[in-house]
């Protein structure tokens, strides 16, 4: 573990109530007597004058102090809690590196906790997911995987994992035809079981995923058919200009609202049109470029008006399987209700934008794609690199199973699916991987 003691303002950048210093290392007593002339009895919450060199007093708080291993890291840390001012905290901070503490680099607070073996590192992860949650659905799902309740489940598929290849191991040490067929059959339903354990682990994690990283929808369509309306009104505000001039929409407008806590990332683009401006030219590339990012796509026309070469085309060049929702809107023009058909990855809509009529069942339907299901219970927060693993997991033991007795390679699929579980707490991921995952928290977690 990195011998350096490390601090960082541990609360948010602004002015609150409480601000708080936080610092981990072997320095920390030293830095303690430096600032509070004492060291605070530990796990005790101590009333403070927080001093510079010359005795002068930079505030007045909170002392905390946890001896290793008993604290977040495993290192000694100290945390000083006082007022919530920026200046205020940076001359407590400052105080800190004079006393030998270094600024702490991002997320090195849950990485020194990770490498003590505080938490592994799907918990890790899911302290930046806690602290970023936009949404309570989200919030929840990441503190159960802060408590450990994802990372208890792999492990519970890896305890199955090393139980059976033992068995399998030791069915390896007989010729072949000495293999009691009962045995194999034993082996068929363990893997059977965790096959179902596992699928039922990906199918959780992915609803993390989608609670975590949401959906994209690209909204398209020739100008005019209320591309721009329906973002404001999926949005709840005015953020893409509307007028009734064709063209209006060149730069792409982008919006991210919460549908039942799903995160769902909305692309407004220019409308796909022949022109001869130079700039909705660039827009209208840009739109094409938008698409080979969505996760879904809304074909925007008028309702009760023919569709023309551009939609055609629109369907033409869309990516294969990406899912669509063609959306006839301004029904409240042509004095036709709103309605909807639904056929797995595609639908079609009737709507008013400027009424909000049939905008629910659009919504559903992005929920729907973007793969939420109603009942999140039991979800946890999970990135796609654990969905990652945990497919990879999944495909090792889908070849096990195709093995028959030749329980060699059973035994190496099976390691390698242990292995794939592996990277998800941490037990088998590089140093560089680490490094990114620490990279993007902020500073003083
Ligand atoms: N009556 C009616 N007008 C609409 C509706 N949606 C959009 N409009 C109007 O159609 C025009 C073009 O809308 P806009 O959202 O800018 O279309 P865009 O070019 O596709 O972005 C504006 O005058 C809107 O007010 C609708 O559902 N009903
Ligand atoms: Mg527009």
């Amino acid at each position: 573990m990195d011998a350096d003691t490390i601090a960082a303002i541990a609360t948010a950048p602004g002015r609150g109530g409480i601000g708080v210093v936080r610092v981990s290392g072997a320095k920390v007593p030293d830095i303690a007597q430096g600032v509070l002339g004492r060291l605070p009895r530990a796990r005790n919450a101590t009333v403070a004058t927080f001093r510079d060199a010359h005795g002068v007093p930079l505030d007045q708080g909170l002392a905390l102090y946890f001896a290793a291993p008993h604290s977040f890291t495993g290192q000694p840390v100290l945390e000083l809690q006082g007022h919530g001012g920026p200046a205020v905290l940076n001359l407590v901070l400052q105080r800190c590196i004079e006393l030998g503490a270094r600024p702490a680099e991002p997320g090195e607070f849950t990485k020194r906790a990770f490498l003590s073996g505080k938490l592994d590192l799907a918990q890790a992860e899911s302290v930046a997911d806690l602290i970023e949650a936009a949404s309570s659905e989200g919030a929840l799902s990441a503190a159960r995987s802060l408590v450990g309740e994802f990372s208890a489940r792999v492990h519970a598929v890896v305890d199955g994992l090393t139980t059976l290849r033992m068995h399998v191991e030791a069915c390896i040490d007989f010729p072949d035809e000495d293999i009691d067929p009962a045995d194999l059959s034993t082996i068929a339903q363990k893997v059977e079981a965790l096959r179902q354990q596992l699928a039922d682990l990906v199918g959780a994690a992915g609803q993390g995923v989608v609670l975590r990283d949401g959906l994209t929808v690209v909204l398209i369509g020739r100008p005019n058919v209320g591309k721009s309306s329906l973002l404001n009104r999926l949005a709840q505000q005015d953020l893409a200009i509307v007028t009734p001039i064709a063209g209006t929409t060149r730069d792409q407008v982008r919006a991210s609202i919460l549908i039942k806590g799903v995160p769902i990332h909305l692309v407004d683009t220019a409308g796909l049109r022949e022109t001869d401006d130079p700039v909705e030219r660039i827009g209208i590339a840009r739109t094409w470029q938008a698409l080979e990012l969505a996760g879904a796509v809304v074909l925007l026309t008028e309702a009760g008006e023919m569709v023309a070469e551009t939609e055609a085309e629109i369907l033409s060049r869309l990516p294969p399987n990406l899912p669509m929702a063609w959306v006839y809107n301004k029904i409240d023009l042509h004095g036709q209700p709103a309605g909807h058909r639904v056929e797995s990855q595609h639908a079609s809509f009737r709507i008013s934008a400027l009424t909000g009529e049939g905008v629910e069942a659009l919504q559903g339907w992005l929920l729907q794609v973007a793969g939420w299901k109603p009942g999140g219970e039991g979800v946890f927060m999970a990135r796609t690199r654990h969905l990652t693993a945990l497919r990879s997991a999944a495909t090792h033991l889908d070849r096990g199973a195709t093995v028959g007795r030749q329980l060699e390679l059973m035994a190496e699929e099976l390691r390698l699916a242990q292995q794939a579980l592996g990277t998800i707490t941490g037990e088998f991921t590089a140093d560089d991987l680490l490094g990114e995952i620490f990279s993007r928290f902020c500073i003083g977690k």
